[in-house]
């Protein structure tokens, strides 16, 4: 790990203690080789890295509204080959995105998908925390199926969020971009290899990493690395990557922890628990069960 590079996002932000992202962005970062320029959509990382007249950043850092962080740095990317075409810059520079689920699987999936297609040099991160946090919880497409949020509440008639979570990872490989994968902070060697990896890529790469949000995901705040292992080790969040076009399963479980162990961690499941949401805890189950059963597929092929 680059120490310098890591601390390019410092202490003194404002995020909630015990929330994951802090400690996937320095990781990430962590990783580069070359000085970085960052963008950043809308959202908690933002709004609690950067509160005027502060900011946590110490590497070049534009924060773009919550649609639009690809485009941003697409721009970005673009205008620092025309310098260096000019002999106005020599130094190698990587271009990094960070946006949240809302801001990737929702409102900035048009303008990730153009940078993706016309092939800028950047990596993309989206911290997955399962909604929208910033502006106080409510569901986005990469909520998971059942979990209570303001705009999916628990009630007599209503078990949470009803739609799947989107899979993002296919849509991001139909791109056909060399180099994606999906990662845990709670596994920190593999997510360290797997920014090493997106970094060195000459283009475009993409990485997802699982996120828990305190706050929001109602659980103490000492518990998010936990809560995190968790996760994978319930098949709920597999570590896999997909290199030009191969998908690789990067850890698996010797002994497979049912999904409940994750789900009964936290506030948002909690209602799952009772009698009448049993085919719902079924559902789950069968739905991670069926998933990693693809991945771990694919991953032989
Ligand atoms: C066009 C637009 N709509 C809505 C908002 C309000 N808004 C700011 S951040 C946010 C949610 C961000 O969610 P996510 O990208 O998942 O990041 P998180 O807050 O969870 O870290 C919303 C809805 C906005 N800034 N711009
Ligand atoms: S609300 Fe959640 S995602 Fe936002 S800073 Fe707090 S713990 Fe992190
Ligand atoms: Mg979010």
């Amino acid at each position: 790990m680059n120490k310098n590079l890591a601390k390019n996002l410092a202490s003194g932000h404002s995020a909630c203690a015990g929330c994951a992202f802090p400690s996937i962005v320095r990781t990430i970062l962590g990783e580069a080789t070359t000085p970085v320029v960052i963008s950043n959509a809308t959202g908690c990382l933002e709004v609690t890295s950067t509160i005027y007249p502060y900011t946590a950043w110490k590497a070049p850092y534009i924060h773009s509204a919550f649609a639009n962080a690809a485009a941003t740095i697409s721009g970005v990317e673009r205008a620092y080959l025309a310098m260096r075409k000019k002999g106005k810059i020599e130094k190698k520079i990587k271009f990094v995105a960070f946006g949240g689920d809302g801001g990737t699987y929702d409102i900035g999936l048009q303008a990730l998908s153009g940078a993706l297609e016309r092939g800028h040099n950047f990596l993309y991160v989206v911290y997955d925390n399962g909604g929208y946090m910033n502006t106080g919880n409510q569901r986005s497409s990469a909520t998971p199926y059942g979990a209570g949020t303001e705009t999916t509440p628990i009630g007599k008639e209503s078990f949470g969020k009803i739609e799947a979570r989107k899979n993002l990872m296919e849509i991001v490989a139909a791109h056909r971009i060399s180099y994606l994968a999906q990662a845990n902070i709670a596994f920190m060697a593999d997510l360290k290899i797997k920014a090493k990896k997106a970094l060195a890529v000459d283009g475009p790469s993409f990485l997802t990493v699982f996120s828990p949000c305190t706050n929001n995901w109602k659980f103490p705040t000492s518990q998010y690395v936990a809560i995190a292992k968790l996760a994978t080790e319930t098949n709920f969040w597999p570590l896999y990557e997909i290199e030009n076009g191969n998908y690789k399963l990067n850890w698996e479980p010797k002994k497979i922890t049912p999904v409940m162990e994750f789900l009964k961690t936290q506030g948002r499941f909690k209602h799952l628990f009772s009698e009448k949401n049993k085919a719902i805890l079924e559902k789950i189950q069968k739905n991670v069960n069926d998933e990693f059963a693809r991945i771990a597929s694919l991953s032989e092929e």
